[in-house]
């Protein structure tokens, strides 16, 4: 690790922050008081924390439809986000956007397209503002490979790169697009290749360590600010979750499975390889993993009960009966 023990569990705590909100969506997704489609990061979440984290605040994000982590890891409210997917008036979006139309004018999260590569072309248009401003503030925009499917992806790394923009891409490279692999939609698969021939730096990096994240980001981010031109951070992890819908494909967190998991040096869990890095160089900070493993997720849990409650109070007062879920799927 190259980090202090501070950033380190920083890490991981806003890891296990995201991890554990989507692992309520799908404990709470059966009752049908939270509607609308559902895209979670689980397995992508150190890609969204490694970035983030070595961002500034004044910094801006804009996402895609797997907008979750993203939201999080800038310091989008918890709470805001979990009554956003309720869709009460307390939400984020004041409970008119649900899971893909995150957005925090606060922690300059600046809300997400899930029209792709609409993510992209955002991204520009904000590093411009940036520019513009004066604010030295660098605009980060957040892709997956699907996006690069797309003529207008790459024609924002043009603008970006012919305006002199300071824009950070990150291009999450889960090697899907929907359930479409990268190498039957593409015949170059390397991003940060194709990048380059539009003359912008690129890096990349296995997102299943977030300090490999962490690392590679500081790098093209003090480019992008110290020049103000645009660059790619092209990062690979695995989806260890369907595309839509609230399926993992891993269990809950479980202390002690993730501990066991953590000695796994061949782990595809950024979570379970963050605890395996932390418990290699800093034995000593055990006690506050375990803190942060068992902590996290029921402080979230007791979110999910609030805004589960104030949903079916607003209900009863407004006489909406949410319809009861289908006893049977045959007719
Ligand atoms: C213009 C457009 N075409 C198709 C879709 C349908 N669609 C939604 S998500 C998705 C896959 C996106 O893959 P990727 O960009 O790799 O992101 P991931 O879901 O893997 O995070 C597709 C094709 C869309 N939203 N917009
Ligand atoms: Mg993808």
């Amino acid at each position: 690790m190259d980090v202090t023990a501070e950033v380190a569990l920083e890490c991981l705590e806003r890891m296990v922050v995201i991890r554990a909100v989507e692992e309520g969506i799908c404990a709470e997704y059966s009752n049908r008081n939270i509607r609308g489609p559902v895209h979670l990061s689980i397995g992508q979440e150190a890609m969204a924390v490694g970035v983030l984290n070595v961002c500034r605040p004044e910094d801006v994000a804009v996402s895609t439809h797997r907008d979750h982590a993203h939201y999080l890891a800038k310091g989008g409210s918890v709470g805001a986000m979990i009554d956003e997917l309720y869709g009460l008036e307390s939400g984020c979006s004041r409970g008119y956007g649900g899971s893909m139309h995150l957005f925090s004018g606060e922690a300059n999260f600046m809300g997400a397209s899930a029209v792709l590569p609409g993510s992209t072309p955002i991204a520009v248009g904000l590093g411009l503002g940036c520019k513009l401003d004066g604010r030295r503030a660098v605009a980060v925009g957040f892709s997956g490979d699907g996006a690069s499917d797309e003529g207008s992806f790459f024609e924002a790394l043009n603008l970006a790169a012919v305006l002199k923009l300071p824009v950070l891409f990150v291009c999450e490279n889960n090697g899907l697009s929907t359930n479409t692999p990268l190498a039957a939609r593409q015949a170059q698969t390397d991003i940060s290749a194709k990048a380059r021939a539009f003359g912008l730096v690129a890096a990349n990096a296995d997102a299943v360590d977030v300090f490999a994240v962490r690392r590679a980001a500081a790098e093209v981010l003090d480019h992008v600010r110290s020049t103000s031109q645009p660059a790619v951070l092209a990062l690979t992890a695995d989806r260890l979750c369907a595309h839509v819908g609230p399926v993992s494909t891993i269990d809950p967190i479980d202390t002690g499975a993730m501990l066991a998991e953590a000695a796994n040096g061949a782990t595809r869990d950024p979570i379970a390889s963050c605890v395996g890095a932390i418990l290699r160089d800093e034995p000593q900070l055990r006690g506050e993993c375990i803190e942060i493993l068992e902590g996290v997720p029921t402080r979230i849990a007791a979110e999910f009960r609030r805004a589960n409650a104030a949903f079916e109070d607003r209900n009863a007062v407004a006489g909406l009966v949410a319809p009861p879920p289908p006893k049977s799927h045959t007719v």
